[in-house]
């Protein structure tokens, strides 16, 4: 294809886009307002793949850089090596979900009744589609959800029989893996389903699984922590009310509040994350949205992941334990060095990605600042974020001594009287299904391949620089 037929391809298949206070803001036409999300992106799929057929066409056989041996070395850090949509994170400015920050998610996306923060319901439909959907439609998705959200007999049993003493973690994986038992991804391609309609039945086992996560949460949470009986699902009710009452919570609104901005901005978080590629990784091999998702879950429960929420709310706790809820600055910098001195790293800091205070952290201090000003570990988190960034880059070893969204997350949850931080990481499990099951639509959608990059030897890399400078 000549380039000039390339970029009129690459035109057509443009979204109308209005540009709004710097703002782009994507149309979907009066037509698609009435859509639900399948319908929508039936549509929007063919255009999709001319989209990405253009883009190859156009630059397919362009370099993207040079990549140097330190990479293979060091954790693949700035690789160029996926292609997801639905998110992009930049070093300095943080996460945009289809172009949104946080902020603008937060004015943009529709509302419950009385609430002030996103409908993860929107988000995930913004994710999919990159479209703000109207009300109607995301009222639609919680009634959706709410409908699939039963889990087999066979799983609640799974749950019943792991012992407290099994990490959350653990028993969350367990029971998505075991998912995998009704999914009509898993059953199709038994059936001989051709490839172009792989994501239909991935759209499925998607929705499922999100729907299924409020009751898996909340089964492992009054399990482990024995908070009484599991109540049925609302299905007058948006998703967070729903995961907010199974935990035991639903009748506080601020908490009902907080699991809406939670889940929307621990969604996603561009595409190489450990959770996120682990999810693309497994299921490029056509390993069903339920096996992709638990080995995503595995990553998350990583402590340089996912888990650092529970470790934050650990080293916070243990600080207050050796020097009080209301330490002085040079006691909590002690504390930081001893921390450091002991060869830990200081859990909720630091990026691979990341070089200024995420904006994920901000959204959250600024929910702290509107409904718990008091706080008294609020207010130490706040005094840590004045001392930790100097310490860091004295000790000179991080690359961003800035905050992450887990310095902040646990310290809400126990305010709200969720004070059994190994539960933490289930609830950011919970939220980045959203982004990684709208990643595993589109890669079936798009046919994208299975994943197989190339690994070297240490031999092999000296072999092919021996003669060379
Ligand atoms: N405390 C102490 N040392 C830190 C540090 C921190 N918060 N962050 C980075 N460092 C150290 C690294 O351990 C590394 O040390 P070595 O050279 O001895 O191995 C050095 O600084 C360079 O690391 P880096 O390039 O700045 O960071 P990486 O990309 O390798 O790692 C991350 C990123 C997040 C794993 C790291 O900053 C860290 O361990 N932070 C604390 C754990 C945490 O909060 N993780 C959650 C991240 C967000 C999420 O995924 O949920």
């Amino acid at each position: 294809m000549s380039s000039v037929a390339a970029r009129s391809l690459l035109q057509a298949s443009r979204p109308t886009v209005l540009r709004t206070a710097g703002r782009q803001i994507r149309l979907s036409s009066t037509a698609s307002k009435t859509l639900s999300l399948k319908e929508r992106l039936a549509e929007l799929i063919p255009k999709e793949i001319e989209n990405v057929k253009a883009t190859r066409a156009a630059h397919g056989k362009k370099s993207f850089g040079p990549v140097v041996v330190d990479q293979l070395y060091g954790g693949m850090r700035g690789l160029p090596a996926l292609i997801w949509d639905g998110s992009v994170l930049d070093a300095d400015e943080g996460i945009r979900f289809r172009g949104k920050t946080i902020p603008e998610c937060q004015e943009l996306l529709p509302k419950a009744p009385g609430g002030s923060e996103p409908l993860p319901e929107g988000l995930f439909w913004l994710l999919v589609t990159g479209e703000i959907p109207t009300q109607a439609q995301v009222d639609a998705l919680s009634k959706e959800w709410a409908a699939r959200a039963a889990l087999p007999e066979f799983v609640e049993e799974i749950l019943d029989r792991c012992p407290p003493t099994l990490h959350p973690m653990s028993q969350f994986s367990l029971a998505v893996t075991a998912l995998n038992h009704n999914s009509a991804f898993a059953k199709a391609y038994q059936d001989g389903i051709p490839k172009k309609d792989y994501w239909g039945p991935t759209f499925e086992d998607s929705m499922d699984l999100i729907a299924k996560l409020p009751n898996i949460a909340g089964r492992i949470y009054r399990n482990v922590f024995g908070t009484g009986k599991l109540p049925a699902i609302d299905a007058t009710k948006d998703y967070s009310y729903n995961l907010a009452t199974l935990l035991g919570f639903g009748e506080n609104p601020a908490f009902v509040e907080l699991m809406r901005l939670y889940i929307t901005i621990h969604s996603d978080h561009e595409g190489g994350n450990v959770s996120a590629h682990t999810g693309k990784l497994v299921g490029s091999a056509l390993s069903d949205p339920f096996l992709a998702y638990s080995a995503a879950l595995n990553g998350l429960a990583g402590p340089l992941h996912g888990l650092a929420n529970q470790e934050v709310l650990l080293w916070l706790k243990k600080m207050q334990s050796k020097i009080g809820e209301e330490p002085t600055d040079q006691e909590v910098k002690d504390y930081i060095w001893a921390t450091l001195k002991g060869g830990q790293v200081v859990p909720g800091y630091g990026h691979a990605v990341l070089r200024k205070t995420d904006p994920r952290y901000t959204a959250q201090r600024e929910f702290a600042l509107k409904h718990l000003p008091e706080d008294k570990m609020f207010k130490l988190v706040g005094q840590i974020y004045n001392l930790v960034p100097d310490i860091l880059l004295e000790a000179g070893k991080a690359k961003n001594p800035w905050p992450n969204v887990d310095a902040h997350s646990g310290v809400l949850l126990t305010h709200y009287g969720m004070d059994q931080m190994q539960f933490y990481t289930v609830l950011f499990g919970v939220s980045r299904a959203f982004g990684v099951a709208a990643q595993l639509i589109w890669d079936r959608a798009l046919g994208a391949p299975l994943e197989r990059p190339k690994s070297y030897s240490t031999a092999a890399i000296q072999k092919i620089f021996e003669n060379k400078q």
